[in-house]
């Protein structure tokens, strides 16, 4: 079993400081103290949104908003899978999931939701705005319309547009596990397949202790027009239990959600496990349903704990996370995985 792996140490490396945007733990002013601030997020593309959320947190702002900021950042990205540069269903059209889950049992999700840039955002609305937890498709669109959300073009953008037509010639639904990590091996490498799902799911906890987290993904490429995953499932994709602690997945959710994954690391955590021991175990758990099948897919967790500790662990090798805390530093790891 490899050790964790830290790819990548300091904000320096990370280019951060070229972009003229230091981390600012250590401008904070003694009034607003970091406490076991945190954010831990999915994938390598967890980098960025990791700095959206920080720039919430760092000024003393609540971990709900640093969760919804955070994943912003890449639903505006363009990237292959999350937002609307996502690859398409399988009628070639794009549909978005996202959920977010406060301190306080407050959530809200939105679910195949078309031509909305921020599907995180109308979570957040339909959280705490309606009477309700989750809204779909039409219903879900004509909500944020009525929010002020601008409707976007229908438009695939031209990777998306390039991969679909490739899917085309064969309409084979085959899901690559690790698709999601862009750079491949190496921290500056190529940009990853044209099956890309980089889903994220981002977890916070605020200098005054508190937790919230977000999640949001376009789903697994060329899926079923009407398919859902887990990342707008509270208890699948995203879970947060203030007296606990909170939890996220990616990777294929239709295996995430018939083990209500993030709900189970949450309740690992409840019964004294580490936020690392308590995903492992639900891995474990996992691969134990799928018995030899669990070769063919990839699922992973994220967690933290109200004590501010963190952890991940995959079912397969290639899972990576990004971290970052108040010691003003980011760090990408290599998650540790069950399969070998
Ligand atoms: C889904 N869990 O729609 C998502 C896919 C994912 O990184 O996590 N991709 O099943």
């Amino acid at each position: 079993m490899p050790t964790r792996r830290k790819f990548l140490t300091s904000s320096a490396s990370l280019g951060l400081l070229a972009a003229g945007r230091p981390l600012e733990a250590a401008s904070l002013p003694p009034s607003a103290p970091l406490g076991k601030a945190l954010v831990i997020s999915t994938w390598d593309t967890g980098l960025a949104a990791n700095l959206g959320a920080w720039k919430i947190l760092s000024k003393g702002g609540h971990a709900l908003d640093a969760a919804e900021a955070g994943v912003m950042v890449t639903e505006a990205s363009q990237n292959c899978c999350v937002g609307l540069g996502g690859n398409p269903d399988r009628e070639g059209i794009v549909t978005l999931d996202a959920c977010i889950m406060d301190d306080q049992f407050n959530c809200g999700s939105v679910a195949a939701l078309e031509r909305i840039k921020h599907p995180i955002s109308v979570a957040r609305r339909v959280m705490e705005r309606t009477p309700h937890v989750m809204l779909v498709g039409e219903g879900a669109q004509q909500f944020a319309v009525a929010q002020g959300f601008p409707l976007e073009p229908q438009k695939l953008s031209p990777d998306a547009e390039k991969a679909y037509r490739e899917w085309l010639k064969t309409s084979a639904y085959q899901p690559i596990i690790n698709v999601e990590n862009t750079r491949g091996s190496k921290p500056t490498g190529p940009v990853g397949g044209a099956n890309n799902h980089d889903t994220i799911a981002l977890l916070a906890q605020d200098g005054q202790g508190r937790l919230s987290g977000s999640c949001t993904t376009s789903g697994m490429g060329f899926k079923m027009r009407g398919r859902l995953g887990d990342s707008p499932l509270i208890g699948s994709g995203l879970f947060v239990d203030n007296a606990v602690g909170a939890a996220a997945a990616t990777g294929q959710g239709e295996d995430v959600i018939r083990m209500a994954g993030a709900h189970t690391v949450v309740e690992f955590m409840r019964q004294g496990l580490s936020p690392k021991a308590a995903c492992e175990a639900a891995i474990k758990r996992l691969a134990q349903i799928k018995g030899s099948k669990a070769h063919d897919i990839q699922v992973c967790f994220i967690a933290v704990n109200k004590q501010g500790q963190h952890g991940a662990y995959a079912l397969q090798k290639g899972f990576s996370y990004a971290v970052c805390d108040d010691k003003n530093q980011q760090q990408l790891l290599q998650s540790d995985y069950l399969l070998t």
